[in-house]
């Protein structure tokens, strides 16, 4: 039986290799999928996106750790699209228009996916119809990163092209800000990747 601390603090600790031979084993015992998600590899991203937050963690320590986590998701993943396990919602994520920096939408998306969401990850220099593409698949968000303060205004071009459509647009990246989200329109804006979850999460249950 899956000691689902033991893999907690594996993926934390970004040890690929144990969280692969764990993740492996429950397999071959045929347990609860789920459980290994919910119980171990979900609350270990949220907690090294939580400690990130808090200045106790640092991008290279959420690096590993998502790349432990994506080791066990890539032997998880086959195997729960067969039994139908419904992801908590959809979400786009893409760098803007012009902007070519993507470390910090790949911790987004890694952090979304590792609590539970669908990802559909555009990309970098994504326009209005790129992230259209992403809502076209079923996102009920769009998330948006920039890094350049020439592509941040780039998000109110992708705020007046889903306005009044059933779609929310997030915000995110080093030199945005609430002002600037607030001054906008978007639906929301995070600091960091756990940040985003947070949204996500408070943006889908108010829907
Ligand atoms: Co660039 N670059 N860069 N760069 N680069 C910066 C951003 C810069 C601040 C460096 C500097 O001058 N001090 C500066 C921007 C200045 C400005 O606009 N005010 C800059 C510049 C000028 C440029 C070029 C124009 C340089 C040139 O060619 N003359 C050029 C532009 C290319 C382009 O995009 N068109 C360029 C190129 C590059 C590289 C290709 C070399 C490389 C990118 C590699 C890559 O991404 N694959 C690069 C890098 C690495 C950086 C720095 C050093 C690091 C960025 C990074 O990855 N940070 C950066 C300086 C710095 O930030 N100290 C810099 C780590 C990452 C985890 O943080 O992306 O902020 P961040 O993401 C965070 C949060 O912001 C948030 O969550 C993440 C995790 O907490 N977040 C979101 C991000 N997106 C979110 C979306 C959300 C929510 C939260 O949605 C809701």
């Amino acid at each position: 039986m899956t000691d689902y601390e033991t893999l907690k603090t594996a993926v934390m600790k970004g040890r690929r290799n144990d969280v692969t031979t764990i993740v492996q084993a429950s397999i071959n015992e045929k347990e609860d999928l789920n459980l290994l998600l919910d119980k171990g590899m979900i609350p270990a991203m949220r907690e090294i996106g939580e400690k990130f937050s808090r200045n106790e963690a640092y991008v290279p320590e959420l690096l590993i750790a998502a790349r432990a986590m994506q080791a066990g998701l890539t032997l998880i993943e086959p195997l729960l699209a067969a039994t139908g396990r419904q992801p908590l919602g959809k979400v786009a994520v893409g760098t803007v228009k012009g902007d070519l920096h993507d470390i910090g939408k790949n911790l987004v998306a890694i952090m979304l996916k590792g609590a539970g969401y669908e990802v559909i990850d555009l990309g970098v220099n994504c326009d209005c119809e790129k992230f259209n593409e992403g809502v076209k698949q079923g996102a009920q968000i769009v998330a948006c990163s920039s890094l350049l303060t020439t592509t941040m205004p780039y998000m109110k071009d992708v705020v007046d092209y889903f306005h009044g459509k059933d779609v929310k647009v997030i915000i995110g990246g080093a030199p945005v800000t609430q002002a600037y989200c607030d001054k906008i329109g978007a639906a929301g804006y995070s600091e960091d990747a756990s940040g985003a979850v947070r949204l996500v999460d408070a943006l889908l249950k108010s829907a």
